[in-house]
């Protein structure tokens, strides 16, 4: 991607069908993938995110955008329906001057803007747990609002996203180039990942086998990507919709308990700090089957516990993977983060296989 400069950023606020003229783009937030800024305009009244999309990820921002804008019309619908608030409940997505969707600028880089969703919080982690519990109904909500949206006619805008079987395939073939040297020190991770080969393959099995409903699904699960109501602290919309595929619900629903249901850091160097939260996640699974459970077959239910464990574990593995090829795709700190992150995975879906019985047992009570 190309440096962001003062003469580009000058370019993309005059590119828009903003209210009026608006002020010069200022960094806002603190997402991982794209460039995020803020403007208000000159009236003070109307404030905008304007964002650049990491092409470097996300390679057909046409589709990207296509998959965003369709998603959202249809959830404004839904939302005028039932009495809610459009402008808050949803993203809304401003046009750029040609009535596209998306501005390309003179580098050749892809721009969109949305509303500002004003007087919100995004929480970094979990803080509480009713905090999670409104997580865990904004993106059951989201689901059983969009149950009904043809969810395979959406582009997939990362390939093979959750193809668990496809990412330990992707892992095997860095384990045989092993380009840095790193194999050698990682002989318990690789023993733990080929000990689970065939588990990566119970939820595409089951896919595959037309046994589960194809959904929207978000991908991106996390804490961060739901907006709250500043005064009330109820969950008012779900954000960073670049990753929404077709997909199951056990992936959303995993990645939260994955990213959630524990209080440790996600690269945390000491193993014996990594605990996995039973109770946050019985929260999570009471607040999301509230919301959503409703529309779910009882299949879809009792795949939730394999989507906590499977997206943990191919969490772990990409991690691990990155960290044989040598930390190209998660950005890194510090030497070996993504060997912990993965450590930190594995250790997770441990502690979950030691409660198997009583994360299925937690399901069938809210189901
Ligand atoms: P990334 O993919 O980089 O995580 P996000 O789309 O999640 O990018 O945006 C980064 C941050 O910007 C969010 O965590 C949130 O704080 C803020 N943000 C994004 N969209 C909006 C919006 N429409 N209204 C208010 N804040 C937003
Ligand atoms: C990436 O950038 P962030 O933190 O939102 C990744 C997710 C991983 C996550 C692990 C597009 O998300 O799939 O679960 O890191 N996003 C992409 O922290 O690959
Ligand atoms: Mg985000």
């Amino acid at each position: 991607m190309k440096p962001i400069t003062e003469e580009i950023l000058r370019e993309v606020s005059q590119a828009f069908q903003f209210a009026g003229p608006v002020s010069h783009p200022v960094r806002y937030g603190s997402g991982h993938i794209n460039d995020t800024f803020s403007v208000f305009t000159d009236d003070g009244t109307r404030r905008y995110i304007v964002q650049r999309i990491n092409t470097d990820i996300f390679e057909n921002p046409q589709q990207l955008m296509e998959n965003i804008c369709g998603v959202t019309d249809y959830l404004r619908e839904h939302i005028i329906a039932n009495g809610g608030d459009p402008e808050r409940e949803t993203l809304n997505t401003i046009r750029a001057v040609d009535g596209k969707p998306l501005y390309i600028d003179s580098d050749g880089e892809a721009w969109r803007v949305f509303t500002f969703v004003t007087d919100t919080i995004c929480l970094e982690k979990v803080e509480s747990e009713k905090d999670f519990y409104t997580v865990a109904e904004t993106f059951g909500n989201f689901m059983n609002q969009l149950s009904d949206f043809p969810a395979a006619s959406l582009h997939e805008t990362i390939a093979r996203f959750h193809d668990t079987p496809n990412r330990y395939a992707n892992f095997e073939k860095a384990l045989a180039e092993d380009v840095m040297g790193r194999a050698k020190d990682i002989a318990d991770e690789i023993e733990f990942i080929h000990a689970h080969e065939a588990d990566c393959h119970h939820l595409v099995d089951l896919l595959a086998e037309g046994k589960l409903p194809l959904r929207v699904t978000h991908n991106d699960t996390k804490i961060n990507n739901v907006l709250l109501d500043a005064a009330s602290g109820k969950g008012i919309c779900v954000i960073d919709l670049d990753t929404i595929m077709p997909g199951l619900s056990a992936y959303d629903f995993g990645d939260s308990i994955r990213s959630g249901a524990n209080d440790c850091a996600e690269d945390e160097p000491d193993q014996s700090k990594v605990h996995f939260s039973m109770h946050l996640y019985e929260v999570f699974t009471k607040g999301y089957l509230a919301a959503a459970g409703a529309v779910m077959p009882e299949l879809e239910k009792k795949c939730l516990p394999w989507g906590a464990k499977l997206m943990t574990l191919e969490c772990g593995i990409r991690f691990l993977t990155d960290y044989l090829e040598g930390d190209h795709y998660f950005h890194t700190q510090r030497d070996g983060q993504n060997l912990d992150r993965a450590r930190t995975q594995f250790t997770l879906v441990k502690d979950m296989e030691a409660h198997w019985a009583e994360m299925e047992e937690i399901v069938n009570r809210y189901a």
